[in-house]
């Protein structure tokens, strides 16, 4: 059985958790100091653990020597949004950028997973300068709001104590909570604007 290295393999993807972190939070700020609209809320990110590597490693038949190839979410960004609307805007920054490739993007906010999951996901390689080296490293950042995070974490909670099988009504229940997060997404959108135009007609006046 071969011995996994997880010291090596996982210290690139930390240096660029911390690198994109600061990145992306730099951007925010940046539009905060110059009183432009930020469409970020908050930037998190983590380090796929050895376990949940190893999990989805055999999960997808994965041998040990192609984790690196295979396993897209080593290190993982989250940039969370307050409204759907600044999502399109998160993703062209990046998009626009000169130090992240994009190799894919899956859009599961048009196209809700079954279990009523909605984000946008956007694979990057980055490079990491090493001490003796320049490596590109993947990174799975996800776009999404403040209201589908909330429903996403939940949902991730009962993946992981039923271990991928939840009991059904509180699947059923999360779909239906899905729809009513989607719901408030767009009246809150709604009322976003609404709040805008009648700031515009008070400057005017
Ligand atoms: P963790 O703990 O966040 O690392 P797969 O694992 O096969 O479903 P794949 O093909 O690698 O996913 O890519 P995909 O669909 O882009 O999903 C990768 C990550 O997106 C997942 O990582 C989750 O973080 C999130 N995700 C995808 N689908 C769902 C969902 O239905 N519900 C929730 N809550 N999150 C989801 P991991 O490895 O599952 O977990």
């Amino acid at each position: 059985m071969e011995i996994i290295n997880w010291k090596e393999l996982l210290y690139p993807y930390a240096q660029t958790v911390d690198e994109l972190l600061l990145k992306f939070r730099s951007l925010d700020k940046e539009c905060r100091q110059l009183g432009i609209y930020s469409p970020i809320d908050s930037v998190t990110g983590r380090l796929k653990r050895p376990a949940s590597i190893l999990e989805k490693a055999g999960r997808k038949q994965i041998s040990p020597d192609r984790i690196e190839e295979e396993i897209e979410d080593i290190a993982g960004i989250r940039i969370l949004c307050q409204f759907v609307e600044d999502i399109p805007k998160v993703i062209e920054m990046v998009r626009k950028r000169k130090d992240m490739t994009v190799i894919e993007e899956r859009d599961y906010i048009t196209n809700t997973k079954p279990s009523g999951y909605r984000s946008y996901h956007m694979l990057v390689t980055t490079p990491v300068f090493l001490s003796d080296s320049i490596i590109d490293t993947k990174v799975e950042i996800q776009i999404r709001t403040v209201a589908q995070d909330f429903w996403a974490t939940l949902e991730h909670k009962m993946h992981y104590k039923f271990e991928g099988d939840g009991p059904d009504y509180i699947t059923k229940e999360l779909r239906k909570c899905a729809r009513y997060v989607a719901e408030l997404d767009t009246r809150m959108e709604e009322l976003n604007n609404e709040i805008q135009k009648y700031g515009k007609l008070s400057d005017k006046k």
